[in-house]
């Protein structure tokens, strides 16, 4: 079934405040810390660009026992049936799960909640209108996407496991949705079969990390620092917002992660 819009017109978004302890954040390569008083900057940056693409956004309090926890988009599911908080699969930033249920309740929306042993982060699952494709990844497993599954085919989605690739934190870190047929994605998995019944925009070769761009709902909001990559949106018709995310980058994050649109 098709859903129009459901992966780029949003209303809502919630967001995180980057708490003092970003700097203890999870990542691959240490490249340094994030500057708190920077992130603070940007992440401020971002939540403007998401007003000015038509979202209200709630601003929940910084989480300082949870470093990751600005990434919000990691412990939740957000659909018009419900919001479904998932299982994060780094055992440090579980607790974020816990603390989303509370604020999603506080917030009026219908909670829902991974219970098993299994585990799953939002960065792995891309919602298109037609389908929701869970790459399997580190953080993304069998079982998680199993519980998952049995949720959300009960309203009616498809939903598959993919691959997220090996060196890639989360599926999203290298796709993104640009329009109800369109993905944006990079070399690593554009040609992949998932993608085969979609029209996908190749992310310019050193670019990869642009492929966490989003749409939202007339705009796309691109990283800053990537020129071949919004120039190329921009040829095609996209109306690009830059928006820096450095701070978040040194902790192998970006733009979709720091907020749930729905
Ligand atoms: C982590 O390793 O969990 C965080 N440092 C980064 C999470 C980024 N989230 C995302 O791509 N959805």
């Amino acid at each position: 079934m098709e859903r129009h819009g459901l992966s780029y017109r949003f209303r809502n978004a919630i967001v995180r405040t980057p708490g003092k302890s970003v700097t203890e954040g999870l990542r691959d390569v240490d490249r340094g810390a994030p500057d708190h008083a920077v992130y603070l900057e940007e992440h401020e940056t971002y939540v403007q660009a998401l007003r000015r693409a038509g979202v209200e956004v709630a601003t929940l309090p910084a989480l300082e026992p949870y470093p990751d926890s600005v990434f919000v988009e990691d412990t939740a599911l957000c659909l018009p049936e419900g919001f479904i908080i998932l299982r994060p699969g780094a055992p440090s930033r579980r607790g974020e799960a816990d603390s989303m249920a509370l604020d999603c309740k506080n917030l009026g929306h219908p909670v829902l909640r991974l219970e098993g042993r299994g585990t799953v982060d939002g960065g792995d699952i891309l919602v298109t209108d037609r389908e929701i494709l869970v790459g399997a990844s580190e953080r993304t497993d069998q079982n998680g996407f199993d519980e998952l599954a049995a949720i959300v085919s009960k309203w009616g989605y498809t939903i598959s496991l993919v691959r997220t690739p090996s060196d890639v934190l989360h599926f999203k870190s290298d796709c993104s949705v640009l329009g109800p047929d369109t993905i944006l994605a990079t070399h690593r998995l554009s040609g992949a079969l998932c993608f085969s019944d979609y029209t996908v925009l190749e992310v310019p070769r050193g670019e990869e990390a642009a492929a966490n761009s989003i749409r939202v709902n007339s705009k796309v909001l691109v990283p800053d620092g990537f020129p071949k990559t919004a120039g190329l949106l921009d040829s095609s018709g996209f109306d690009v917002t830059r928006v820096p995310a450095t701070q978040a980058a040194l902790l192998d994050g970006g733009l979709s992660c720091q907020s749930l649109r729905f």
